[in-house]
């Protein structure tokens, strides 16, 4: 399609739509009318993609995760159908400015954090890589809370993005499938065989809404399925009360607002065999259809589990062989271990789920059943060979409650983690015990992001810089990204770089002054912490380091640092009450900072409000440094890293999750680290003889800081500067900021003192960008396709798989 072509076609579809003209449309209008054009074209070739998958009976993994993260979708679709630039053109000639009408759309926030969002940035990059792949997850009809600061404290909001409309998915009623809650299930013999009896409980309809993902200018859409919940027709005398309506509608109503903590909620396992039994069940029936014999399903079929809130795919597909298909046992077990994989996480403790047996019995009495028989023949079978000790420490079952990671592990070929670090913690430390009985089964996959959006989409004057100095194959091949590596002495190159900084700055300056009523210069260095709040990732040690510098300044106003922003974008789970002391905390420390009048401006503290997909997009291409600051051992991967990294940021980090990977890809001299490593975490931990008080007492910056929370020098949080004051001195600082703390400071002068030389500066932003390729979500995902999926490429698609050329 041209411009005059597209202008044509957008005046008519508004025409359609609305019985309007270009000029008495409202942004809304326009914005339903550009997202009808794209939709509509990119509908052919979605039905397409799926046709070729079935009529050439392709491989497909199907991605099972409880979270979906994708933000925007109008100007990543723009982008991947090769159509940005035009559509742009052709708006302005219009008299209409894209941007106007990106802002529109409602983000799609269905998921917390890094996990919802790496499954969306695999969903993209799955597309683009012309692999066979779907998403399955649920239709939450609320997202995750909208954040807001009242005097400081967050509050959450509902997050009601249906009722704006969501143009992108379709309902399929046809592909509807029913679940079954509850009840009790006994075991009678039929034909030599046992068969369950299912006695109560109800039933539920399972209502799909695809969405298409839609490749890199390769012709392949995917389709993202997620599960909306409803009263089946022939069921409706089983639900007269509205009690009992309630309760259905409850099932896909919210999303469960914590990141990496485990709520133990009825609800939340409910929500978790709803999209499970819903997904498998119509894997099942597509295969059927494809009259191919069930016992070569894992030639066909691949499911991955992401994390274990999915777990129950298991269970589920051992229960529709053994109990629908009449599969034996043996049999059902073997195609199960080859059809599942499994991704973990996290190795916090508090992450891990585990759910007791009385609750599973309750939600999903015929899966219990099957988990009880796993983990009787697990124990039977490793009898013989293992002692009781690792048997017991292994199995699925221990004390009532059911480990839902032992499941995952136990019922796939594959378990993998997300960094190099965490891979090796999870074959050496955490599951040690299934590492010595399955070592094949364990791999690593470190995480990667969608490139084009974190670059091409979030940061167009950046792009425009790189794809004048090395050309565009970076679009489609980021490890290209490396050409730059050719200007490392290029003068020009390197103002260019620093000059499209500038006016991202300037952008995100703008911002602040809008929504914040801060005024923060272009001129000082943006220091940004984007993440969760959570105790593990550190923002208080940011906090400790900025009340450092303040005080530092209060006692020498002339003193010499150069001017820093430090950003804050973070939401707290709203029960995770220490989390929202260190909000209220940051808040009141900005206040403080941001009006005195001695600080002269030096340092600014700023926390956004609502961070989101589409608000990391603005600060992500204004960032200089990027804190990685979570104690070793504790992140991971982490993904925010990488994105900023990306764009040009120098990290601050230290040797955990994947910024261990990021100092090997850049090179020691073009990172600065900090802090305990592995290993001296670990030896703590064995010698137990941390004592965080002591670093309390025989550091003065440290105690003048700690005081600050509970004297008063920071306003207004006399209970929340209790509480964190509690956590380091009382609590022994679980995570070790009082240990790490001098270090930190030292690394952060270094980033001053390297600011200085603003050539060197350049050279090293420019450096974080040519080595930031290998992080693309793109080769993370074409290593889980030829290791874990067995999965390749679409022949047919418009790149013919391999041969990738714009
Ligand atoms: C979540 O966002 C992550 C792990 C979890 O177990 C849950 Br629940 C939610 C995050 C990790 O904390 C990050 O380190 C990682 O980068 C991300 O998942 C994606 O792997």
């Amino acid at each position: 399609m041209d411009k005059i072509e597209f202008k044509q076609t957008f005046i008519e579809r508004l025409a359609e739509l609305y019985a309007m003209e270009v000029s008495d449309a409202t942004p809304i209008e326009l914005y339903q009318t550009l997202g009808s054009i794209v939709s509509t074209t990119y509908t052919k070739q979605w039905s397409k993609s799926w046709q070729d998958y079935r009529d050439t009976k392709q491989k497909q993994v199907y991605y099972f995760s409880i979270e979906f993260l994708p933000g925007k979708m109008l100007k990543s679709n723009l982008l991947n159908m090769g159509w940005l630039e035009i559509v742009e053109e052709a708006l302005s000639e219009l008299g209409i400015k894209l941007d106007d009408l990106i802002e529109i759309e409602p983000d799609m926030a269905l998921g917390n954090g890094g996990l919802g969002r790496l499954a969306s940035c695999f969903m993209d990059s799955i597309a683009s890589q012309s692999l066979p792949g779907n998403g399955n997850g649920i239709r939450y009809r609320y997202g995750l809370f909208k954040q807001r600061f009242v005097d400081g404290h967050q509050v959450e909001l509902p997050d009601e993005w249906l009722p704006k409309g969501n143009i992108w998915e379709v309902r399929k009623d046809s592909k509807a499938v029913d679940v079954h809650f509850g009840g009790s299930v006994h075991l009678e013999e039929h034909h030599g065989r046992l068969k369950p009896v299912y006695h109560g409980g109800y039933t539920v309809r399972a209502v799909p809404y695809d969405t298409g993902m839609v490749g890199y200018k390769n012709g392949t859409v995917n389709t993202m399925r997620l599960w909306d919940v409803a009263i089946p027709a022939e069921e409706e005398e089983h639900y007269r009360s509205i009690e009992d309506r309630r309760m259905v509608e409850e099932l896909t109503s919210v999303l469960y607002p914590d990141d990496s903590n485990e709520a133990g909620r009825k609800l939340r396992l409910s929500q978790e065999y709803f999209f499970v039994s819903a997904g498998v069940q119509s894997i099942l029936r597509y295969y059927k259809n494809l009259h191919l014999p069930l016992e070569q399903i894992s030639r066909y079929i691949a499911i991955h589990i992401n994390d274990t809130h999915p777990a129950m795919c298991i269970a589920e597909f051992m229960r529709l062989l053994v109990d629908q298909e009449n599969l034996k046992w043996e049999k059902a077990w073997r195609l199960t271990l080859q059809v599942m994989s499994y991704t973990n996480h996290t190795i916090m403790a508090e992450a891990l789920e585990k759910w007791s047996i009385e609750m599973m019995q309750d939600v999903c009495p015929r899966i219990y059943q099957i988990i009880e028989e796993i983990d009787r023949r697990f124990v039977e079978e490793m009898s013989t060979f293992h002692n009781q000790g690792l048997i017991q420490r292994t199995r699925i079952i221990q004390d009532g409650q059911i480990h839902m990671a032992h499941l995952a592990i136990l019922g796939s070929h594959s378990t993998n983690g997300v960094a190099k670090i965490h891979s090796d913690l999870l074959k050496n430390v955490i599951l040690n015990d299934f590492y010595v009985l399955y070592p094949s089964r364990f791999n690593n996959k470190t995480n990667g992001i969608a490139q084009r959006r974190w670059s091409q989409l979030a940061n167009p004057a950046m792009t425009k810089v790189l794809n004048q100095t090395i050309g565009d194959s970076w679009h489609r091949t980021p490890t290209d990204l490396h050409l730059l590596m050719n200007f490392t002495e290029d003068d020009e190159v390197l103002e260019q770089l620093a000059a499209a900084k500038l006016e991202n700055k300037k952008r995100l300056a703008a911002y602040i002054k809008e929504h914040k009523g801060i005024e923060v210069s272009p001129e000082a260095i943006f220091d940004v912490q984007i993440k969760r709040l959570h105790a593990y990732k550190r923002q208080l040690m940011n906090l400790m380091h900025i009340l450092k510098l303040y005080f530092e300044l209060k006692n020498d106003p002339k003193r010499d640092i150069h001017p820093r922003v430090f950003i804050f974008g973070a939401k707290a789970a709203p029960s995770y009450h220490y989390a929202k002391a260190i909000i209220k905390a940051i808040n009141e420390t900005a206040n403080l900072i941001n009006h005195d009048p001695d600080i002269q401006d030096k340092i600014k503290v700023v926390f956004l409000e609502n961070y989101n997909v589409s608000l990391a997009e603005k600060i992500i291409p204004a960032a200089e440094v990027s804190e990685q600051i979570s104690l070793a051992t504790k992140e991971a991967s982490g993904t925010s890293n990488m994105k900023l990294m990306l764009n040009g940021a120098l990290t601050i980090a230290t040797l955990d999750g994947a910024n261990i990977e990021i100092r090997e890809a850049v090179g020691e001299e073009n990172i600065v680290t900090f802090g305990l490593t592995e290993k001296e975490v670990y030896r703590y931990y064995q010698e137990q003889n941390y004592r965080s008080l002591e670093w309390y007492h025989n550091d003065p910056v440290i105690q003048r800081i700690l005081n600050a929370f509970i004297d008063g020098t920071i306003p207004n949080i006399v209970n929340e500067g209790k509480q964190i004051f509690d956590s380091l001195i009382q609590y022994h600082d679980e995570f070790f900021v009082l240990r790490d703390f001098a270090d930190y400071c030292r690394a952060q002068e270094i980033i001053n003192q390297l600011y200085q030389d603003s050539r060197r500066w350049n050279q090293i932003s420019l450096i974080n960008i040519a080595n930031a390729g290998i992080f693309s979500a793109d080769n993370t995902v074409e290593r889980y396709a030829e290791d874990i999926w067995q999965i390749r490429p679409n022949p047919s698609s418009q790149l013919g798989g391999a041969a990738q050329h714009d």
